[in-house]
């Protein structure tokens, strides 16, 4: 599916400014686009031209297959000692009675629950609870392990992690390969928000700073786990923020080669301290969509998280360089719903994303965790 014609041939034609044009041509020389260009992008692009750029890129690499997986989530409490403003989910430690806080047994009934299915990866993740500690979540971890180890454990945020470390007096290195020997494989990508500290400052000022995510992230890498990067854009960040973001996660990526995917977070505005601040419009969504995909050239995959996005938003960016969905969900998470996204109750059948993948001409492909290829929807039925 790679585009016939020459992309920047066919840009040097229109009036287009000068600096796109050089973009263009980066892009379909394979160049690295600096962070001003990235920033001319935000100013500067529009759709149609930001989407044919995404999506050769994303013909490119992928030959029209979109992925998916078969997954459910864990979400132990919603219990949180953090304040982010923009949290539609958490209760405060001192509000704990309008939470909920699972017990062991009650985690390890919803991994029971899934006996004989054929999914392939559980998804923990929740709030920052002092009762739940390293211990704890590694004795869970362990149980998983035991009953499923077919099953790949993509656990705790680096906020998450961050706290369960400090609290046993361990070191990132040594917590994380404590956590790594009980079960865990993989780091999903939340709690990144926004690194540059005059937003963070704003909207999550009291969990771990943008540094100390990158690292927690890097010392997963450097013991050979890999992880998700995530971005929460459209609330008070500016465009040199949402660059300055993705640039640091490039560098990582230089370095260690450990991240999956980058999944965008478009920022839901019901139920929270942040309400005031409108949603941003499906026109900026799948902008930054597509610049995500122009500029993030070292992540393989760009991933819409269709329970946050909605479905129908969610299939068009398959349009502006999107090559994966997430899974099946089967309504096992509340963050999003609680934020208000029109998807009350997350899940979707393998029939229904094929489904959604085809009608858009593309290739329905399930994977595991790890990207690795597990069934090729081809023409036969899902
Ligand atoms: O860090 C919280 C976001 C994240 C809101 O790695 C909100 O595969 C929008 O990171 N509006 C947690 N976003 C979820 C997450 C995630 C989800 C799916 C897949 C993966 C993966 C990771 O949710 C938080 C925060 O950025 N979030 N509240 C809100 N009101
Ligand atoms: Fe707690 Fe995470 Fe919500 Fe922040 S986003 S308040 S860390 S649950």
């Amino acid at each position: 599916m790679v585009h016939p014609f020459n992309l920047s041939e066919v840009f040097k034609q229109s009036n287009l400014d000068k600096g796109l044009l050089r973009i263009a041509e980066k892009v379909q020389n394979g160049e690295r686009i600096t962070e001003e260009e990235g920033i001319l992008l935000f100013e500067k692009g529009e759709l149609g031209y930001l989407g044919s750029l995404a999506n050769y890129i994303a013909d490119k690499l992928h030959h029209g297959k979109v992925y998916f997986n078969r997954n459910f989530h864990i979400e132990p409490t919603n219990v949180c000692l953090f304040t982010c403003n923009f949290c539609s989910y958490s209760r405060l430690y001192k509000n704990k009675d309008e939470g909920w806080e699972l017990t062991m047994e009650q985690m390890l009934d919803i991994v029971r629950k899934y006996n004989g299915q054929p999914v392939t990866e559980v998804h923990i993740v929740g709030g920052v609870h002092p009762k739940m500690n390293l211990e704890f979540f590694c004795e869970l971890l362990s149980k998983i392990r035991a009953h499923r180890p077919d099953l790949h454990i993509k656990g705790f945020t680096a906020v998450e992690l961050d706290y369960m470390f400090n609290k046993a007096k361990l070191t990132r290195a040594e917590g994380m390969k404590k956590m790594n020997d009980a079960g865990l494989q993989s780091l999903p990508g939340g709690g990144a928000e926004i690194f540059h500290p005059d937003v963070r400052n704003i909207i999550c000022p009291d969990k771990v700073d943008g540094e100390g995510w990158l690292d927690i992230h890097r010392t997963a890498h450097n013991l050979g786990m890999h992880s998700n990067a995530t971005m929460l854009y459209g609330h008070v960040e500016k465009y040199e923020h949402r660059v300055d973001h993705m640039s640091r996660l490039r560098q990582l990526q230089d370095e260690t080669g450990g991240f999956n995917c980058f999944i965008p977070l478009k920022f839901r505005n019901q139920g929270n301290d942040m309400s005031h601040i409108a949603e941003s419009t499906i026109v900026e969504d799948m902008r930054l969509y597509a610049i995500a995909r122009i500029f993030m050239d070292n992540f393989r995959n760009l991933k819409a998280y269709w329970p946050m996005l909605g479905r129908q938003s969610a299939q068009l960016t398959l349009s502006f360089g999107v090559n994966d969905l997430d899974g099946t969900i089967d309504d096992s998470t509340k963050i999003y719903s609680m934020a208000g996204s029109e998807e009350q109750n997350p899940a979707l059948s393998t029939e229904e994303l094929c489904d959604m993948i085809r009608s858009v001409g593309r290739i329905p492909v399930e994977r595991g965790t790890l990207y690795n290829e597990i069934h090729v929807y081809d023409k036969e039925m899902a």
